[in-house]
C-alpha cells in the first residue's frame, strides 16, 4: 500500500465509494475533499478533510490514518445475472513496530493489522481466495450466515489455497478471524478483520470510518500489554484523525481483543447512536460509552459542532493508557 499520496488515496476510495452508492458528483476543494448528493429535495455533501502528509520514517508498511477509510469491495463480476464480489487473501508474518522499543511478529492478512475491510451489499455473492503462505496452518472463519462447509474452522496449511463463497447476508456489521487453536494465540496475532454488508437501501450520506480495538501479548504471558486502534498502539492519538465540524461520522467499531472479557467505548464532549451490530437502520440508544464483549461491533454515528481536539478510547483506563487512545480533530467549516 502506498503511503505517499494519503489526500489521493482518500479521494479514490471516495470515488470509489461514490460509484458504489450511484451519486452525482464529486470535487475537490481546498478544504478537502467533498462529496456531493443531489437528490429530489435534498443535497448531501460529505466533508472529508486532508489527511496530513506521514512521515518518512514511519515504520509499519500500512498507515492507520489510511485504513480508517479503506473499503476493500472486491474485483465485482457478473455471474448468471448475480453480482460477484472477489477478494484475494493471504496469511503473512510480518514485523509491526509497535512503539519505539516493541517489535511484534504479526500473523496477518495482506500485511496489515487488520486485515483488509471488505465490503457487499446484501445478496451480493462473496467469493474469497484465501492462501496461505504464513508457515503455520491458518483458517478463515467469517460471522455472518453461511454453510458449514463455508465456515472456516478447518487447517489450511502452509501453501494451500481454499475458496469461501457464500451469499452476503444479514446486512449489519461482520468480522472475520482465524479459528485455528489456540484462536486466542492466532487472533492475538493478528489474523481478523471487518466484514461488512450494506442494506441494499443503503445509509444515508456520512464520512465512514472503520476502527478496531486490539491486543498484544507481546511477552506471551497469556496477558496483553499493548493496545491499539487499527495495529499500531497511541497512533491516533499522535496522528489525530481529522474530521469536519457538523460532519456526520459513521464509525464502524469492533473489539477484537482477546485476553479481556469486554472493552467498552468512549467518545469525549458528546454523544453517539448505536446501530448495534449493524443490523438496524434506526438507533437503539444514545449514550457515550458502550460495553462491548469479544467480536462485539456496532455502527456508532455522531457529530462534533464545535472544532477542536477530542479524545476517544476504552473506559478502562490502564487500557487506554498502554495504547488504545486517540484524538479526534475537528476541522472548522469555514
Ligand atoms: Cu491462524
Amino acid at each position: 500500500m502506498s503511503n505517499q499520496n494519503l489526500p489521493v488515496k482518500a479521494e479514490l476510495y471516495n470515488r470509489r465509494h461514490l460509484l458504489k452508492l450511484g451519486l452525482a458528483s464529486v470535487g475537490l476543494t481546498g478544504a478537502g475533499l467533498v462529496l456531493s448528493t443531489f437528490g429530489q429535495k435534498q443535497k448531501t455533501k460529505v466533508k472529508v478533510p486532508p489527511l496530513p502528509k506521514r512521515s518518512a520514517t514511519a515504520a509499519n508498511s500500512f498507515n492507520p490514518l489510511v485504513l480508517l477509510r479503506d473499503f476493500d469491495y472486491g474485483t465485482v463480476k457478473q455471474e448468471n445475472g448475480r453480482t460477484v464480489r472477489e477478494f484475494n487473501f493471504e496469511a503473512r508474518n510480518s514485523t509491526l513496530q509497535l512503539t519505539r522499543a516493541v517489535d511484534f511478529a504479526s500473523w496477518n492478512i495482506n500485511g496489515r493489522v487488520p486485515g483488509p475491510t471488505i465490503r457487499a451489499t446484501a445478496g451480493d455473492r462473496v467469493r474469497v481466495i484465501f492462501r496461505n503462505s504464513a508457515g503455520h496452518s491458518h483458517s478463515l472463519h467469517f460471522h455472518g450466515i453461511h454453510s458449514a462447509d463455508m465456515d472456516g474452522v478447518v487447517p489450511i496449511r502452509h501453501g494451500s489455497t481454499k475458496v469461501f463463497e457464500f451469499d452476503a447476508e444479514p446486512f449489519g456489521l461482520h468480522l472475520y478471524h482465524c479459528h485455528i487453536a489456540p484462536v486466542t494465540r492466532h487472533i492475538g496475532k493478528g489474523l481478523y478483520g471487518m466484514f461488512i454488508i450494506d442494506p441494499e437501501q443503503g445509509r444515508p450520506s456520512a464520512d465512514e470510518i472503520v476502527m478496531v480495538m486490539g491486543g498484544y501479548d507481546v511477552n506471551e504471558d497469556g496477558r496483553n500489554e499493548l493496545y491499539a486502534f487499527n495495529g499500531i498502539p497511541d497512533y491516533y492519538k499522535e496522528h489525530p484523525i481529522p474530521i469536519q465540524q457538523d460532519q456526520l461520522i459513521r464509525l464502524y467499531l469492533l473489539n477484537m481483543t482477546e485476553l479481556e472479557p469486554a472493552l467498552t467505548f468512549h467518545i469525549h464532549a458528546n454523544m453517539f447512536r448505536v446501530y448495534r451490530t449493524g443490523r438496524t437502520l434506526t438507533p437503539s440508544e444514545e449514550t457515550d460509552v458502550i460495553t462491548m464483549g469479544i467480536a462485539e461491533r456496532h455502527i456508532l454515528e455522531f457529530s462534533y459542532g464545535t472544532p477542536g481536539m477530542y479524545m476517544f478510547h476504552p473506559h478502562q483506563d490502564q487500557i487506554a493508557e498502554a495504547g488504545c487512545m486517540g484524538n479526534f480533530n475537528v476541522v472548522g467549516n469555514t
